[in-house]
């Protein structure tokens, strides 16, 4: 309840104690960055950095994940708006923006991105929205009325945390989704005897099959990116190549056209 208190006083007053980070998303053939994940961090004066995985799933309790997610939603579009602008070698990098199931079912969530698109004047096609399995095991038929509308704007949609959630795979042919982004416990253990080799390798085969591109989350050493690699995963994200950084570092990055090879 004091984490809730503290919680809705930031909201409610304290705004700037909310910042957005961002990890680069790194194409795992040409080595260079195509677009950042925007993560969310609460720096509380006495708490110190607040991780979203202790805040997040109590925003979503107590629906403050509302405000929260559209204030997310701005600042994120807002600053990738002003990187196209202020280094022309960026126009094509994307903005990864994360999505929770009430922001769907609590808002009129496609006037709030169009609107959100339209005042910082992003296009479209540099947003792409990460969703959970569990999001659409709520209320699929909303969600996916609501989903498709927004890819029919021109939006990205990325099925975040691939294998973790409650699902079935039902879904992944009646959704427009463009990319899967394998969650990291799978990526942790694909060594040459690792357990999750086989899993990858069929996630992999999976989508590809299904015409989407997948993403591996949380590479962390060179082994298993080149697994990854000889795997033909298209994209990764991680230590490896660069943590969840601030805006002003990324734009240290952007203006030297950071290539990890
Ligand atoms: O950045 P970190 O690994 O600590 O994030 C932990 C979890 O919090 C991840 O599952 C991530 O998806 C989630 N998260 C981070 N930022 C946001 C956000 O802006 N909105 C939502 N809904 N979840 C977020
Ligand atoms: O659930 P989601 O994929 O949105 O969460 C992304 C989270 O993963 C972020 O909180 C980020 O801090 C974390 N993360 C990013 N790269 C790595 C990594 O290489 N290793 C680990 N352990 N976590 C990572
Ligand atoms: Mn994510
Ligand atoms: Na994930």
């Amino acid at each position: 309840l004091e984490l809730e208190t503290a919680l809705r006083h930031a909201l409610l007053l304290k705004q700037d104690e909310f910042r957005l980070y961002y990890q680069p998303i790194v194409s795992l053939i040409t080595g260079r960055i195509i677009g950042f994940e925007a993560l969310i961090r609460w720096h509380h004066p006495e708490r110190g950095i607040v991780s979203p995985q202790d805040f997040i799933p109590l925003a979503e309790e107590t629906g403050m994940i509302v405000s929260i997610g559209q204030w997310v939603l701005y600042q994120a579009c807002q600053q990738m708006h002003t990187w196209h602008e202020q280094f022309p070698s960026s126009l094509n990098l994307t903005i990864s923006v994360n999505f929770s199931g009430k922001q769907i079912t609590q808002t009129d969530i496609f006037k709030q991105v169009k609107q959100t698109l339209q005042q910082t004047g992003l296009e479209p096609c540099s947003l792409k929205l990460e969703i959970t399995e569990s999001l659409l095991m709520d209320n699929f038929e909303l969600a996916n009325t609501v989903l498709s509308e927004l890819t029919a704007l021109n939006i990205e949609l990325h099925m975040d945390d691939f294998g973790t959630g409650y699902s079935s795979l039902n879904y992944l042919h009646r959704l427009p989704i463009k990319t899967i982004k394998i969650d990291r416990s799978f990526v942790n253990n694909i060594g040459s005897r690792g357990e999750n080799l086989e899993i990858v390798r069929a996630i992999v085969t999976l989508a590809h099959n299904l015409n989407m591109s997948v993403t591996a989350e949380g590479i962390e050493t060179v082994e298993q990116l080149a697994q990854l690699q000889a795997l033909e995963c298209d994209f990764g994200q991680g230590y490896f190549f660069l943590p969840p950084m601030e805006g002003a570092e990324v734009e240290t990055l952007l203006a030297a056209n950071f290539c990890y090879k």
